[in-house]
């Protein structure tokens, strides 16, 4: 058998098992496996370095799927090339209990880099990877030890380009230069609606090209020119590459090809048919896969043995060099922390206040700075207002990319997508900051991170009215509820500057999932703690932070963030009138939420129905906590453009009417 007949039974396979696996399942998306199994053949076979056997191996090639309702292309690739992806699970495609669901999904099936689905956040994924593999080369790589080395691969659709957060991610790709990001663009002139002229017109190259990216159009079913390209690619070192490759949807099926009938439905039985034997292959035969073609495929399972155990004694030869920065490298890819990293942590005496909590942030960042240099991070342009700058460390850019500090431009939704590009690579701690309201330009992202059990510290300021005079467009009401709406993110809103400090403290060790931190604009006092708990009860979520002195309290007084100043002021009010009230901080729901129940019954015993919760933004969700006969001081409408302490006066947000909320439920619960 020539080489060429045997490259185009390989592809042939590709696309057979895609056309199967949608088939069976009756439901999926045919069309790009089957217009992209030319370019996907050459990639894996000639260019891509992994090991199937180990889907972790640190130095592989990355790939990217970001189109990835193409997901039975990557499931083709990985059973054939050797993964624990086995033929079953091909035939089990989009089944309850499956590893193949109908997109990708990262944590569930070997060899899947990140989840895709969502057009556009795979794009900006690469480039988190990509970013990442620089800062670590950077870092870590010793002249003659280059122990960090690898491509980052993608393919990406027009319906990526066209997303705005690809624009986003290429942006900054170009101007950060990052000579080994290469993408394979689908470029079949098709999306659902029908051709890409209904909507999708400009000059893609030219567009790219501006962004500082080298550019190359290729036949993207000419396997050698295919080659040559990802080739050229390779050689720019000091630009991003996307190939535009013209292929065809649902190639070689004689009645759907290059229609959009063929992008997300079964080709049907007959047609399948038609388009085997347009292939030359038996069409009685389903998930066939001739023993040549998967011999040749499975060659990539003694390459990557080969390529990981050179990587091995490459390593092994760096620990010997530079025993220090072998341990630190470890340690990175580990995601362990250093010993002793705690006794980093700053702690503040009330003395130091009143202290934004988004200052004390700043100080916990640059505290740990030193001891922690994987941590990397920066914000959408709002560094100085997201206290997120290290202050002792350069910027990341082309020119340094050792460099820790990231400037993101005003890109939120790119930026998050890029941290968790960064966490799913691996080697990092990434961080990223924007105000609390502009957390719905990321919010995509976030709900992919938490879907991913990504590590991704997300940093958001000015968390309320509390940020004053900038209005409405700026005060976050809503958002707070919306974040606590994704499962799997954790969010926390500290209540001063030392549990800022204990929120940092979780962030960090947290490791199967984001969190997203809720800070203030304006100052806040520092709690004297003479006589209050400890701020290391923010771990739980919620603690008693001031009780009343009796069993059981009259009231219990619920607040996060800047509000539980004024529950500890109306504290003390209530005392006054006789009345034992019980202060709550409760910076973090799910924190609280994962506690034992005899815990939880401690801090909030069910026999007190008296409850207020108090915090700036929309009181959804805060029934659950203070039951059907509590109150809640919230605010379910936007705000307002003043100085903060009249909005907070205008709003309710003040002792007296805390106290009048308490007398007014305390007596609502003895009538029940
Ligand atoms: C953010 C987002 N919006 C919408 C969709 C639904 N969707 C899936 S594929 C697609 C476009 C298909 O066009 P293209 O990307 O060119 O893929 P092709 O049909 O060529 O395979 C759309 C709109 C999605 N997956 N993600
Ligand atoms: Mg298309």
């Amino acid at each position: 058998m020539t080489r060429e007949t045997l490259d185009q039974l390989c592809v042939t396979t590709i696309r057979t098992l895609a056309i199967d696996g949608v088939q069976k399942a009756n439901s999926g998306h045919p069309g790009m496996p089957m217009g992209m199994a030319d370019v996907a053949y050459v990639l894996w076979t000639q260019f891509l370095r992994h090991n199937p056997k180990n889907p972790d191996w640190p130095n592989r090639d990355r790939f990217v799927l970001s189109a990835g309702h193409g997901s039975m292309l990557l499931y083709s690739l990985l059973y054939l090339t050797g993964y624990d992806v086995p033929m079953a699970q091909l035939k089990n495609f989009r089944q309850w209990g499956s590893i193949t669901p109908g997109h990708p999904e990262y944590g569930l099936t070997p060899g899947v880099e990140t989840t895709t689905g969502p057009l556009g956040q795979g794009f900006a994924n690469g480039v988190g990877m990509a970013i990442t593999e620089a800062f670590l080369a950077a870092t870590f790589n010793r002249p003659g030890h280059p122990i960090v080395d690898h491509y980052t691969y993608g393919i990406v659709s027009d319906g990526d380009l066209m997303e705005g957060i690809s624009h986003e991610a290429a942006s900054l790709a170009g101007h950060l230069k990052l000579g080994k990001l290469i993408y394979l663009y689908d470029d079949n002139h098709i999306s659902i609606d029908g051709s890409t002229d209904l909507a999708f017109t400009e000059d893609r190259l030219k567009r790219f090209e501006a962004y500082g990216w080298h550019t190359q159009q290729v036949d993207g079913h000419d396997r050698a020119a295919i080659a040559e390209a990802i080739r050229a690619a390779q050689a720019v070192t000091d630009r991003p590459s996307l190939i535009a490759c013209r292929t065809h949807i649902g190639y070689g099926s004689p009645n759907k090809v290059d229609t959009s009938a063929v992008h997300g439905s079964p080709l049907g039985a007959e047609e399948v048919r038609l388009t085997k034997q347009a292939y030359g292959w038996d069409p009685d035969r389903q998930f066939y896969v001739p023993d040549e073609v998967l011999a040749h495929f499975r060659g990539a399972v003694e390459r990557g043995a080969a390529w990981e155990a050179d990587w091995q004694n490459a390593l092994q030869a760096y620990s010997r060099a530079f025993p220090a920065e072998a341990e630190q490298f470890r340690r990175a890819l580990s995601g362990e922390l250093p010993p002793g990293w705690e006794d980093a942590l700053p702690t503040f005496s009330p003395d130091a206040g009143p202290l934004a909590t988004r200052a004390a942030s700043g100080k916990v960042l640059n505290a740990l700075a030193p001891l922690l240099p994987t941590l990397i991070g920066g914000s959408a342009d709002l560094a100085p207002s997201n206290n997120t700058y290290l202050k002792d460390y350069p910027p990341f850019q082309a020119e340094n990319f050792a460099g820790r500090n990231f400037h993101f431009g005003v890109r939120e939704h790119g930026m998050t997508a890029i941290l968790n590009g960064m966490a799913l690579h691996g080697g990092v701690i990434p961080y990223g900051g924007t105000f609390l309201v502009f957390s719905d330009y990321s919010r995509p992202a976030i709900r992919l991170a938490a879907m991913s059990h990504l590590p991704v510290i997300l940093v958001f300021t000015h968390d309320s009215i509390g940020l004053g005079e900038d209005g409405p467009t700026h005060q976050p009401v809503e958002q707070l509820a919306a974040l606590r709406a994704i499962p799997n993110l954790t969010v926390i809103r500290p209540a001063d500057a030392n549990e800022t400090v204990q929120a940092w403290k979780v962030a960090l060790q947290k490791r199967d999932g984001p969190v997203a931190l809720l800070l203030t604009r304006q100052k806040i006092p520092i709690f004297d703690r003479t006589g209050m708990a400890p701020a290391d009860g923010l771990a739980r979520g919620a603690y008693v932070l001031l009780d009343a002195g009796r069993v059981y309290p009259d009231v219990i007084l619920l607040a996060s963030g800047s509000e539980v100043a004024l529950a500890v002021a109306a504290h003390a009010r209530l005392a006054e009138q006789g009345i034992a009230a019980r202060v709550v901080s409760m910076p973090s729901w799910e924190l609280f939420q994962a506690q034992p129940e005899s815990y939880r019954h401690s801090v909030l015993p069910p026999g007190i129905a008296a409850r207020i919760a108090i915090e700036a933004g929309v009181t959804m969700g805060w029934e659950r906590w203070v039951g059907p006969h509590g109150a809640i001081i919230g605010l379910n409408r936007f705000g307002a453009s003043a100085p903060y302490r009249v909005l907070y006066e205008h709003f309710g947000f003040t002792v007296e009417n805390v106290v009048l909320r308490a007398l007014e439920t305390i007596d609502k619960s003895k009538k029940r």
